[in-house]
């Protein structure tokens, strides 16, 4: 049997190389030897071809390369296999490093400092303590859970939503529609790590940038999504820039990506663009993860990381 990996955006040779350093006995192919080969009994996939696993007789399951899978399910000939998704320290790990660094560099006015080097300006700015300043997580999985813990160790107060109820140590925890108003009405800070859904499409847009604070230690809120770029409405953002509701962003997921070079939000002087990096996904560290997930479901042992196909997530 053999193991089919499908990526399209990026070339998948270390990808394939570090899945059968993980597992040299395997065979890894990059593409099926016809739309109904039934030698390949596992797929692991980024935004595969559509249609490639619809035909596949003996698929078991479906792979991520990443935390997120709306790039799996936007296939809609998809077959009812289970599709697990990475979940993973060394993922995690690098989200709250980039959530950190980003809360860090607002709170400690890291965008005016840097225009005034530019300009040679020497002038001390006020910078809130982070006791003082609240930053809101929306989406409480995995890595938002770690990035509020993180955030809590340097003094930061922290709240959070999610679709369900949670609790975490030292969180305060809200869902539903109420406390999402709350959420909002509170951070100073607002960190989006939601997965792309049918729900959450289109979630921050100007409705829900009208209903954040409008004051706050840093003068209004700053927004920082690091979950997916059709969560956004990237006018939305910036017309709320530009009149005052937000004071800055922190963007590594757009509508469109690569963000287009006419994006206004290039130039834009108050925000922060990264070209969806915010945790790569490494093969060497994530590989082994995958392998060892095969490996074990073909002992007839349970996946784990497997997605509710019907909440999307
Ligand atoms: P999880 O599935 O572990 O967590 C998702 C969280 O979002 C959960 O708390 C869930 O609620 C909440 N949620 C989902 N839908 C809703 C909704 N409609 N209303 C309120 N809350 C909702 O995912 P991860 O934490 O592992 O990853 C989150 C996302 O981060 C990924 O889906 C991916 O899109 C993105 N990502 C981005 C990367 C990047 O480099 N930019 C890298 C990796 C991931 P509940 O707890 O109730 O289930
Ligand atoms: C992911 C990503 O979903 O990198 O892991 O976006």
């Amino acid at each position: 049997m053999s193991i089919l990996l499908s990526v399209t955006g990026f070339d998948a040779s270390r990808w394939m190389e570090a899945l059968l350093a993980a597992a040299p006995k395997e065979t890894v192919v990059l593409r099926p030897a016809s739309a109904a080969d039934e030698s390949i009994d596992y797929a692991v996939v980024w935004k595969q071809p559509p249609g490639v696993l619809s035909n596949l007789p003996n698929l078991r399951a479906v792979f991520s390369l990443g935390a997120g899978v709306d790039h799996i399910l936007q296939d809609k000939t998809l077959p009812d296999v289970p599709i697990a998704r990475i979940v993973a320290d060394d993922l995690t790990a690098r989200m709250s490093e980039y959530v950190v660094w980003r809360v860090l560099d607002h709170q400690r006015r890291g965008m005016t400092y840097r225009a005034q080097q530019g300009a040679r300006i020497w002038n001390e700015r006020r910078q809130p303590a982070a006791g003082e300043i609240e930053v809101g997580i929306l989406g409480l999985g995995e890595l938002g859970r770690d990035a509020a813990g993180k955030l809590r160790m340097l003094g930061f107060r922290v709240s959070g939503w999610s679709r369900r109820k949670r609790r975490i140590e030292g969180v305060e925890c809200f869902h539903g529609e109420d406390g999402l108003e709350t959420v909002l009405r509170r951070s100073d800070i607002l960190v989006v790590l939601l997965p792309l859904t049918a729900e959450t499409r289109g979630f921050i847009d100007d409705a829900l940038l009208s209903r954040l604070k409008r004051e706050t230690p840093l003068g209004t809120p700053v927004l920082i999504n690091a979950g997916r770029g059709g969560l956004q409405k990237d006018s939305a953002i910036l017309r709320a820039l530009n009149d005052g509701r937000l004071m800055e962003a922190s963007l590594d997921v757009f509508e469109r990506e690569p963000l287009p070079s006419n994006s206004p939000l290039w130039r834009h002087p108050r925000v922060f663009v990264t070209p969806h990096a915010a945790a790569s996904s490494d093969p060497k560290a994530l590989a082994p993860i995958i392998m060892r997930q095969i490996a074990a479901h073909r002992r007839g042992e349970a996946l784990s990381g497997v997605v509710d196909r019907q909440a999307g997530y």
